[in-house]
């Protein structure tokens, strides 16, 4: 199975299933999430439909009522009079969302079904013949967005392992009938078989070179580990990168669609600091992120587990940002990222009015707001994080001899200089750094 969307298959209809753990606000939501999934994509929502049910387990996910109806909405294409269920669910308990009723769609109008929950192999397969049109289930389009997104080495190896584990289990048997024999094939192997072994080999191999990718990165951070290091956490679309660019002057990609940023970039804080303080961006969350997606992303995340301040970005002018940032809160604990320093980060302030800024800041009085638009609170941001590097400094007095005063300019280029003093014999500097740093200062002094 091939999840890769074609060109002309661009009109979704979304689903929502409702069950009692999941309907009302947060449904609608989530519903309201997936809309803009799908047009990270490239879809075009022609409608949504809801219907609730016991739970989303049932092998036949729809009813046969809102099957009908939606297999009038993609044009009759399946073979929905094939399916048959025991009892035909009632009126009431098919509900459309307000926003787009069906009655205004017009037939065939759709030609994808994106259900907003996941589903089994069997109940894609079986939604997927009673309609004849592409079915995705939300983890299909999540992983269909991040696979187009991927754009380093490391982030397309584990975006792809994500996605071959996601289709191993999808894959069908090619039409050619099941003990058809091919080129390649081991004996007595079917089709599917030999395409499962192929997917089998390609993952070991994907995993293989991900080991070897991931180890340099290790070594990358263990040169950096002696810096201060700053991480931005935070809900797709939150302005984590839009952040990252205002506090490091930096290039990096913010864009107003999902799941912009796959991989972690670190960049210097700007205006630049002695010693440098770093600054990494990661990848975003979202509900229901896929779990062979959250363990993918261990090593991208692993710039989060040594940051010595966590900032959480939050889209404060996002209704549900509360529910999004417990989301992250949960998937930093499932990725074992321990809570190191951390500050709240109400961003967007710029769309919220006064009075919505104050009754925030009762809320979280320990949080920042910030607009990445504003500089003055970029500039604000700047400092907070300079004040939590400086604290974790140490300040030493060192004495220079005349005779070897060339080293000052190596200190200032590594360290902050807070006094100097400048004595008959020798020059005393107040030098603020980290351990490592002063201990290698002093290593050098002795040979002088
Ligand atoms: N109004 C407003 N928009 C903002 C602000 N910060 C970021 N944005 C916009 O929000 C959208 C998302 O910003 P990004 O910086 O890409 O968000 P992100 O958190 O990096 O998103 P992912 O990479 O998907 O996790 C972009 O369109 C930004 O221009 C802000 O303070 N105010
Ligand atoms: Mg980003």
């Amino acid at each position: 199975m091939q999840l890769t969307a074609k060109a002309s298959l661009n009109h979704a209809l979304l689903i929502s299933i409702c069950t009692p753990d999941f309907k009302g606000d947060e449904a609608t939501e989530s519903l309201a999430e997936l809309a803009r999934l799908v047009t990270t994509l490239g879809f075009k929502v022609v409608g949504t439909q809801s219907q609730k049910q016991s739970s989303t387990k049932r092998v036949n996910v729809l009813g046969l009522g809102k099957l009908a109806e939606i297999a009038h909405l993609t044009g009759n294409k399946g073979q929905v009079e094939d399916f048959e269920e025991a009892e035909e669910l009632s009126s009431n308990e098919l509900i459309e969302l307000a926003e787009i009723p069906s009655d205004n769609l017009p037939f065939g109008c759709a030609d994808v079904v994106v259900f907003d929950c996941d589903l089994s192999p069997s109940q894609l397969r079986n939604v997927e013949n009673q309609l004849g049109v592409e079915v995705f289930d939300r983890t299909g389009i999540i992983i269909e967005i991040f696979s187009r997104h991927a754009r380093t080495k490391t982030a397309r190896l584990q975006v792809e392992i994500a996605r071959l584990n996601y289709v191993a289990p999808r894959l069908r048997e090619s039409s050619c009938g099941d003990k058809e024999r091919q080129m390649g094939k081991g004996a007595g192997e079917t089709t599917l078989e030999l395409n499962r072994r192929k997917v089998r080999d390609q993952l070991a191999e994907l995993k293989r070179e991900l080991v070897s990718v991931q180890n340099e990165m290790k070594g990358r951070r263990t040169q950096r580990s002696e810096l201060f290091c700053v991480a931005l956490v935070g809900y797709t679309n939150a302005g984590k990168s839009s952040m990252m660019r205002a506090i490091t002057g930096s290039d990096v990609e913010g864009e107003n669609k999902l799941f912009a940023t796959l991989d972690t970039t670190v960049r210097a804080l700007f205006p630049i600091t002695q010693p440098r303080i770093l600054v990494s961006d990661t990848v975003g969350f979202i509900k229901k992120l896929p779990h062979d997606l959250v363990a993918s992303f261990h090593s991208t995340l692993a710039e989060a587990h040594d940051a010595s301040l966590l900032l959480y970005v939050v889209d404060a002018s996002d209704p549900s940002f509360r529910s999004q940032l417990a989301v992250v809160h949960e998937v930093l604990a499932e990725v074992g990222v321990e809570d190191s320093k951390k500050l709240l980060v109400l961003n967007k302030s710029d769309q919220l009015a006064p009075e919505q800024q104050q009754a925030l800041m009762a809320e979280f009085p320990d949080a920042m707001m910030t607009s990445t638009r504003n500089p003055a609170d970029v500039s604000k941001l700047h400092q907070y994080i300079v004040g939590v590097a400086q604290n974790e400094m140490i300040e030493e007095e060192v004495i220079i001899p005349y005779t070897a005063k060339g080293i000052i300019g190596e200190i200032r280029s590594s360290m902050s200089v807070t006094k100097e003093d400048y004595e008959y014999s020798h020059i005393k500097l107040t030098v603020r750094s980290n351990a490592i740093e002063l201990a290698r200062l002093k290593k050098r002094m002795l040979s002088i």
